[in-house]
């Protein structure tokens, strides 16, 4: 079994000191999908990190990650100092805090978990009832899905972004880790649907400011360069395998 990277082991005032590093490095331990990987992937390409894949040997591995699954991120900082990162919302946050994803101060930084929540409830809702519904039962899953769930999540985010002055972002003028999520989110309804389902209601027309938060973050030139990646489009197929899409 090959080894896993080994944390250091130092007292949080050290680690503390070495999680300001900027210009750290990172490993993925995560299976070949998009998964819970997929937004940590590309917080990281957003943030312009370098970072490299760990393919795991599980369940080999299992008993050497920090809670017994998978995603753990290897974070090596410019003094050398390894932090093992776990938990996919703790890697997120994290990752998002280090490139300054959260807003500018800590009214912003509660408005953004606002919308990181609701965009998590609409993913959440997505996974358990499409994604991992039989293939048979997912056009009808997806509608509903649509009809519902993301007719009111336009509708909310819609308001909110307008309000923000239909600029691409949720907060003021600047990106946030919630303008990425909701990019994820689209991206993810969208590549996931069954064939046969109804057309998915994000678009241009029916959902402009969500859409432009989509462009924006997506023109992103790092984020871009991750999306347009071999590795990438690797990450789709296997998804797409995995859950047994056609
Ligand atoms: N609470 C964990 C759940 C992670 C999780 O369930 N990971 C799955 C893959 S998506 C896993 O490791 N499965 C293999 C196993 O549990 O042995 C998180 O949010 O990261």
């Amino acid at each position: 079994m090959a080894t896993l990277p080994v944390p250091t082991k130092a007292d949080s005032q050290t680690l503390s000191e070495a999680v300001k590093s900027a210009d750290s490095t990172y490993k993925v331990l995560y299976f070949g999908l998009h998964g819970r990987g997929e937004l940590i992937r590309n917080l990281l390409a957003y943030g312009g990190a370098k970072w490299e894949e760990i393919t795991p040997e599980w369940p080999a591995h299992k008993e050497h990650t920090p809670f017994g699954c998978l995603p753990v991120v290897y974070e090596t900082t410019s003094n050398g100092t390894i932090l093992e990162l776990a938990e996919t919302p703790a890697i997120e946050r994290y990752l998002a805090k280090k490139f300054n994803l959260f807003g500018k101060n800590e009214y912003e930084h509660h408005k953004v978990e606002e919308y990181l929540s609701s965009t998590d409830s609409a993913v959440t809702s997505f996974s358990i009832k499409i994604i991992q519904s039989p293939p048979e039962k997912r056009v009808e899953e997806a509608n509903k899905f649509y009809a519902e769930v993301l007719t009111r999540f336009i509708s909310v985010h819609e308001a909110h972004l307008q309000k923000n002055g239909s600029n691409g972002h949720y907060i003021g003028n600047s990106a946030t880790f919630a303008d990425i999520k909701t990019a994820f989110l689209i991206d993810r309804v969208l590549f996931l649907r069954p064939k046969g389902a109804d057309e998915v209601p994000f678009s241009a027309k029916n959902s402009p400011n969500l859409w432009k938060v989509h462009e924006t973050v997506n023109n992103h030139k790092s984020y871009a360069e991750w999306k347009e990646s071999p590795k990438y489009q690797e990450l789709s197929v296997s998804t797409k395998a995995f859950f047994k899409y056609d």
